[in-house]
Order: C-alpha cells, then structure tokens, then sequence
C-alpha cells in the first residue's frame, strides 16, 4: 500500500457520516476492504475473499483489469469531463462496437443512448417506449428487479426491494414510499415455476397450445387493461436479484405474446448482459429479438461506472425525427466512455463470453453433483457465471421461509439458510451470493478460474453440510 490507512478512522467516518441501507444505524457493521484483484476482495489484514456475488454481478471482466486500467489513464490524460452535447472518439467508438462489434449478427439494433446506471438506463427504456407507443401502461412481474429510482423502481416489484424503510424487529409493517406507484404498471407472474403462482405444475401448465400458463395469464391480463393502453412489457431475461430462472418456453413465448398483440418488449439485460450467462446479451439463448435493451453493470465491468439503452431501427428512426428534452450531466462520459471500450475490447479479444459459457457447464456439473449429495438443495438453474440454487426442507421443496420472495426485511434475516449458508462459506474465504431467503444467486467474473469455481463448490459442500446438520436437528 503506498500509504498506511488508518482503518479505524475509516470505520469511525463510515458510520458517523453516511446513510445506512439494509441496516439500521444500531444494527450496521462496515466491512472495510483495501484491494480487489480478479475474483477476489483483499481485507486489510491481506485475507483474500473469493467474490461470488461478483460484487452485484457486475465485474464481468474481473477486478482491476491492467488493460482497462490502462486505457482509462489514457483517457485521462486527454479529458476531465464534456457533457452530452459535446462527442468525443471514446463516446462514439463505445456507441459503435455495441451496434456492430457486440450486436453486429442481428438486424434489430438501431441505436444507443448512454446513462450511468442501470436503474437510468430502465428509466430511458420506459421513457422511450411510452413517447414511442404513446401509451402509459406498462407491464412487469413478481420478483422483477428493474432500478432504485421512480420509473425503474414502479416496475420493481421484489418486495424487500422497493427502497421503502422496516423496522428491525419481525410483525411490522414497511413502510414504502407514498405515491411510488403511480398506477401505470400492471403486474403479471413471475415464471417461477418450482413456486407457481397459479398454483401449476410445470410440464403440465400449457394450453392446448403449448402456451405456458403464466405467459396465457400475462396475455388475458394485457387485454383485461386493454392493449390500446400497454406501452411494453419488461422482463429480465432470467430475474437477477428475485432468482428466478424461466422454462425454455417462457421467454420466446413473452416475445410472440407481445408481438400478437403489437406492445413492445424491453429486455432488462442491466445484470445478465455482456456475457454473464455465456452470451452477449441472455435473450440471445432464446432466438428472439427484443425492442429496446437497457444495460450497465458490465457494459464496463463497473470499472467506471456507466449504462445504456439500445433501441431497435424502427425506434431510433421515431426518436430521430423529434427533439427529444430530455438530458442526464454524465451521459457519454468521457473517461467512462474510454472504461466501455477497454472493457468490450478485453472481452473481445480475451474470448470472455465463450470462457464464460463453457466455465458454465462445469459451474452446472459441479453443482448438480452438489444437489446430488444434499437434500436440501432442491435446484439448480442458470447458465454462464450466474447461478440459482434454491434451498428446500423435503422433498415436496418447501421452502424454509415460506414468504420467500415476499420477504421484507422486517424479518430476522439471521433465519435465513441464504444467510446461514453465506456466513458458513466464509470460513472458507468464499462470499456466496444471493438476496432471497431461500436461495442462493452465485456469480463470478467470467474470467473466474476452474480452480476458483472447485474452492466456491467445496465452501458450498461445507456449508450445506453445516445447514442440513442444523436443520435435522430441528425437523
Ligand atoms: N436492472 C436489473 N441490480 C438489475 C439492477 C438494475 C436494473 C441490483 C443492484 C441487485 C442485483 C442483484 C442482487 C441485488 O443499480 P443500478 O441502478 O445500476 O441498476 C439497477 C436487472 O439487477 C440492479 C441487487
């Protein structure tokens, strides 16, 4: 370290001086880390942490990357800051590798507007579809994750995540934030198929058809509101932080769904883009072609932080002919213009998304060799570097917290098997990812090594040994 940190200070400010999330001032402890190197967070006492949550699934290229650390000094050489008006070499070059050098196979991609975060990018993506369909309603799901901010967070319908307050004790009611939801979202199942919402089986939920139940309830919903009044749907491709993953039918039926009816699809790629689940982009698994994609995260392996929206020709050629009035100060950012195109070049040229779709079937065979020694695993679903397995009591998967996704974080989180595990892999040196009580949501980068993945599985192994011997004692 170039120079000694006080880290006492540094918890002492921490906690004297920023707002809390997820804790109450009384109950929140800082982890303070000093470094990050790969797949890994180095503490200050030099222990090194294996990062399967990837941080939020979102250092897709690796921690601290010397070609992209490169590239941005040079960057930073050249620039401070120039707002959206302005264009520089960085902006338009990031704007025409997505277009062409990501996208380049597939005829839809029109063009790229640039943001900072992917809860802006949702926002840009509903803006867009209302102004293009000129209709107000939009349609997301249960467990949906789509942003923080009012748009973003009106079709976020995990529940423990609505950026609402709860007080740290169990029968209590949270309090949201009055006047969130404007009326202008309809909300239609999750394909959460282990859990059904309407109560199906999979395999024997279809119509005559073939049309998933949930997807029929989706389409039925949509014309109750009247399709005159429906914008777009929104889906997640596979739901990041609700941990689900849909039946191979589910996503290409959504798009035919949308497409029979004449709405639009926005494709919410923010967390499974940029060859997290070993595609580019998670829709492509599915042969289909969305209208408007929003994405951050590892649009530059959150180096520097930035996002997008990319929206089909027929879009792009609408938006063209108006003056749009709308305006973000850090859009097109140089320096995180320069921290885009390092990334996609790294990626590019280091083969990261077929590095990732291939360290992906070794993920699934470890982990299904995990669901076999392990009652409690119940499932394990994903692809690439982002994986679900879910926690159950028996064989009929009931889960430990029945609320389940419906959790809100008035409930003792101490209770969790997600939490029990997480803290049992840590005595391995292994942070196992996940926000839901009953499951597990592991990422890495897609960089991650064979030998980091079989140090991840035996923290698994271990820790799942610990949950079952707690847990059957108690049964
Ligand atoms: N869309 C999706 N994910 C997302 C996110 C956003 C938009 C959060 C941080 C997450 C994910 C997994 C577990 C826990 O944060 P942001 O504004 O850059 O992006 C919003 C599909 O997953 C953020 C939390």
């Amino acid at each position: 370290m170039s120079k000694e940190i006080d880290w006492g200070q540094v918890l002492e400010w921490d906690k004297k001086y920023i707002v809390r999330t997820f804790n109450t001032q009384e109950e929140y402890s800082p982890v303070p880390i000093a470094s990050t190197d790969g797949d890994y967070l180095i503490l200050p006492d030099g222990t090194r942490l294996l990062d399967c949550f990837n941080q939020l699934y979102c250092v897709n290229a690796g921690q601290k990357v010397e070609k992209i650390n490169e590239k941005i000094k040079d960057a930073l050489d050249r620039y401070g800051f120039l707002q959206d008006a302005f264009t520089t070499d960085y902006k338009a070059k990031a704007a025409k590798m997505i277009i062409e050098d990501v996208l380049g196979d597939e005829d839809w991609p029109g063009k790229v507007r640039f943001v900072s975060t992917g809860s802006e990018a949702v926002e840009a993506a509903l803006f867009i579809a209302r102004l293009y369909k000129n209709r107000p309603l939009v349609i997301s799901r249960e467990y949906a994750y789509h942003g923080w901010t009012s748009g973003s967070s009106s079709v976020t319908r995990l529940k423990g995540s609505r950026s609402g307050i709860t007080e740290d004790k169990p029968n209590t009611t949270p309090r949201n934030i009055p006047g969130q939801h404007n009326g202008k979202v309809a909300i239609a199942p999750s394909p959460n198929c282990m859990r059904c919402s309407l109560g199906h089986t999979y395999g024997s939920c279809a119509d005559e058809n073939g049309e998933l139940a949930c997807v029929k309830y989706t389409r039925r919903m949509i014309e109750n509101q009247g399709v005159e009044q429906v914008a777009a749907v929104i889906t997640e491709v596979t739901q990041g932080a609700g941990s689900v993953h849909p039946p191979d039918e589910y996503i290409p039926q959504i798009r035919k769904m949308t497409q029979d009816l004449g709405i639009l699809w926005i494709a919410d790629e923010v967390l499974t883009g940029f060859g997290r689940t070993g595609e580019w982009f998670a829709y492509q698994h599915y042969g289909v072609e969305p209208d408007i994609v929003a994405m951050a995260k590892g649009i530059s392996s959150s180096a520097i932080p930035a996002g997008a929206v990319v929206v089909s020709k027929e879009i792009a050629e609408f938006m063209d002919q108006y003056r749009w009035e709308t305006v973000s100060t850090f859009s097109g950012h140089p320096i995180a213009m320069a921290a885009v195109c390092a990334n996609l070049e790294y990626i590019i040229e280091e083969n990261l998304v077929e590095k990732a779709r291939d360290t992906g079937e070794y993920f699934r065979t470890k982990l299904l060799e995990l669901q076999n020694k392990h009652k409690i695993v119940g499932k394990v679903a994903g692809n690439g570097v982002l994986w679900i397995v879910e926690l159950v009591k028996d064989e009929k998967m009931t889960p430990f917290i029945e609320i389940d996704r419906n959790y809100t974080h008035e409930s003792d989180p101490s209770l969790f098997p997600s939490n029990i595990i997480r803290e049992k892999a840590l005595e391995k040196g292994v942070l196992i990812g996940g926000v839901m009580p009953n499951t597990l949501r592991i990422g890495t980068s897609l960089n991650v090594s064979k030998e980091d993945i079989d140090k991840a599985v035996d923290a698994l192994d271990y820790a799942l040994t610990h949950l079952e011997s707690v847990t059957l004692q108690e049964q």
